[in-house]
C-alpha cells in the first residue's frame, strides 16, 4: 500500500531540455524556441519570475510551469502535443496524449500585458488545435479548429500570438477533435499574473484541472466514448493516493485555482475553514461582492479559485462532495450487500468461482484495507493509509496541510500532522454501553401509528382495528 508521506514531492530533476532542432527538426536555434520535456508526476518547484514584474508563481499539483524566453518584446513558448505515458498513482499507468511529456500540459504563466507568441507543435496522429479558453484575443487566435483557423495537421507546426489583456485563471484544450483529445488526457492551466505585483497578492497559490477517463482494469488506453460512466476521477491525471498534498505556512495567504474539464460537475470541499472565491474564468470577484463557503461546485467547463488565511494547523482533506468521485475504479460494479449474510451463498459460489470474496455485508470500508491482489494495472477502489489507518479514500482527494515554521516557497511534505495533545477523538472507555442510560423516546400518537394506509381504496383504521371515525375510502380525502 502507498504511504502517502513516503512519496517525495517536490522535485526539479524530471526537466529535460530538447534542443529546438530536435523538436522542430530546424537547424536555426533561433527559429523556435526549445520545447522542454517533464518526465516525472510530482509536483515540480514553482518557477520564478527572472525578468519583469514580481508575481508569486504558482505551484502545479503533479505538474510543472512552461519555461519560456524572451525574443524581443515577445515572451516565447513551445507546446508540443503528443503521446505521453502517465502515472495515475502509483500502481497504474496510463497511455494518453498531453503536451511536452505530460498530461495535462505544463502551466503557462505571463503577466497582464505581455505579447505572448506561442508555438505548437503537432506530434499526434491526428489533426488539432489549441483554444485558449477564456482569453481575450483575436479571432483567428481562438483556435477553433475550421472555424478560426485550419486545423493543424499531423507533423506541422503553427504559432499564436496575442497580448495578455485580462489577469486570471484560464485553461488551453484541443478544439479539433475534442471529444476524443480530452478524453484523451490534453489541456493545461494558463495563469496570467497581475501586472501590479501587490494585487491580490497571496504566498501559496496552487492550480490543477479535474479531468476524468474510462480506463478498464488492466489495459491503457481510455475509452474516448464514454459519456459520464467515467471510472477514475482525476486531479491533473492524478488520482488519490497520487495526488500530492497542498503544503503551506501557517498564516499563509493561500489562493487554490481549479478549471473543470469533466463531463460532470464537482462541488469541491475544503476542511476546516470557510474560504471565499476570489476568481472565476470571468476574472477576479471584487471582495465585497465574495461570500464565505466551505465547499464550491465547479461546473463543466468552468474555473473558480478560491482565498483563505491558514490559520488552523492540521491535515485537512480537500475532495469533490460526490462520493463516487472520492473512489478509484475497482469496485465500482460491485453489488450492495448491506445486510446480506452470505456463508451459505458463498461456498456454492466457489465451486463456479474459486476464490470468490464476500465483501460488504457490514458496508464496505474494510476495502480500505484489503490487501488482496488486483489485475495488473489498475487501483483498489478504496485506498490510501495516513497516520491513524486506512483513509479509504481514491479520486478526487488529497490533504491541506498547515504547519507551522515552514520557509517561503517550501512545498516539500512535512509528514503527518503532530497533533496536540488532548485534541484528538479517542476511544469512550468508562461505563458499558449496554449499562449505559438509555432514554426513552416520546410516546407513540395511537392516531399517527395508523397513518400509514396500505390500500388507499379502504378506510383508515383506529388502533382498535375499527375505520376511524369520518375515514372513508380514498385516505386523506377528509383531511
Ligand atoms: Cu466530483
Amino acid at each position: 500500500m502507498t504511504d502517502l508521506s513516503r512519496r517525495g514531492f517536490i522535485g526539479t530533476s524530471g526537466l529535460v531540455i530538447a534542443g529546438a532542432a530536435a523538436v522542430s527538426g530546424r537547424t536555426a536555434f533561433a527559429a523556435v524556441p526549445e520545447a522542454p520535456t517533464m518526465t516525472s508526476a510530482a509536483t515540480q518547484a514553482p518557477l520564478m519570475p527572472t525578468s519583469g514584474p514580481d508575481y508569486q508563481p504558482v505551484a502545479t499539483l503533479n505538474g510543472w510551469t512552461l519555461p519560456w524566453r524572451m525574443n524581443g518584446d515577445w515572451k516565447e513558448f513551445h507546446l508540443v502535443a503528443e503521446p505521453v505515458e502517465r502515472e495515475l498513482a502509483p500502481g497504474m499507468i496510463a497511455y494518453l496524449w498531453g503536451y511536452n511529456g505530460q498530461s495535462p500540459g505544463p502551466t503557462i504563466e505571463a503577466v497582464e500585458g505581455d505579447k505572448v507568441r506561442i508555438y505548437v507543435t503537432n506530434k499526434l496522429p491526428e489533426n488539432t488545435t489549441i483554444h485558449w479558453h477564456g482569453q481575450r484575443l483575436p479571432n483567428g487566435m481562438d483556435g477553433v479548429g475550421g472555424l478560426n483557423q485550419p486545423h493543424i495537421p499531423s507533423g506541422k507546426t503553427f504559432v499564436y500570438e496575442f497580448q495578455l489583456r485580462r489577469s486570471g485563471t484560464y485553461m488551453y484544450h484541443p478544439h479539433s477533435d475534442e471529444m476524443v483529445q480530452m478524453a484523451m488526457g490534453m489541456m493545461g492551466m494558463f495563469i496570467v499574473h497581475p501586472k501590479d505585483p501587490a494585487f491580490r497578492r497571496v504566498d501559496r497559490d496552487f492550480v490543477f484541472l479535474l479531468n476524468a477517463f474510462d480506463i478498464e482494469a488492466g489495459s491503457y488506453v481510455p475509452k474516448v466514448n464514454t459519456m459520464l460512466d467515467f471510472n477514475l476521477w482525476a486531479w491533473n491525471s492524478r488520482v488519490f493516493p497520487g495526488i500530492d498534498p497542498f503544503v503551506v505556512g501557517k498564516n499563509d495567504k493561500v489562493r487554490i485555482r481549479f478549471g473543470n474539464l469533466t463531463m460532470t460537475n464537482h462541488p469541491i470541499h475544503m476542511h476546516g475553514y470557510e474560504f471565499k472565491v476570489s476568481c472565476t474564468d470571468g476574472g477576479w470577484v471584487d471582495p465585497a461582492a465574495a461570500w464565505d463557503e466551505v465547499s464550491i461546485d465547479v461546473a463543466v467547463g468552468q474555473m473558480r479559485a478560491f482565498d483563505f488565511v491558514a490559520d488552523e494547523p492540521g491535515d485537512w482533506a480537500i475532495h469533490c462532495h460526490k462520493s463516487h468521485h472520492t473512489m478509484n475504479a475497482m469496485g465500482h460494479s460491485v453489488k450492495t450487500y448491506i445486510g446480506v449474510t452470505k456463508k451459505d451463498l458463498v461456498s456454492r459460489i466457489r465451486k463456479a468461482a474459486p476464490g470468490y470474496m464476500p465483501m460488504g455485508s457490514n458496508g464496505m470500508g474494510d476495502m480500505g484495507k484489503m490487501e488482496m491482489e488486483l489485475p495488473k494495472n489498475t487501483l483498489p477502489m478504496m485506498t490510501g493509509y495516513a497516520q491513524f489507518g486506512p483513509v479509504e479514500m481514491g479520486g478526487m482527494f488529497s490533504v491541506v496541510k498547515v504547519r507551522e515554521g515552514l520557509a517561503k516557497n517550501d512545498y516539500k511534505d512535512p509528514g503527518w500532522f503532530k497533533h496536540p495533545e488532548g485534541t484528538v477523538a479517542f476511544e469512550y472507555k468508562g461505563q458499558k454501553l449496554a449499562e449505559a442510560p438509555r432514554v426513552e423516546g416520546p410516546k407513540v400518537n395511537p392516531d399517527l401509528a395508523t397513518w400509514q394506509v396500505k390500500d388507499p381504496r379502504k378506510p383508515r383504521l383506529g388502533a382498535d382495528g375499527k375505520p376511524l371515525p369520518g375515514a372513508k375510502a380514498g385516505g386523506h380525502s377528509n383531511h
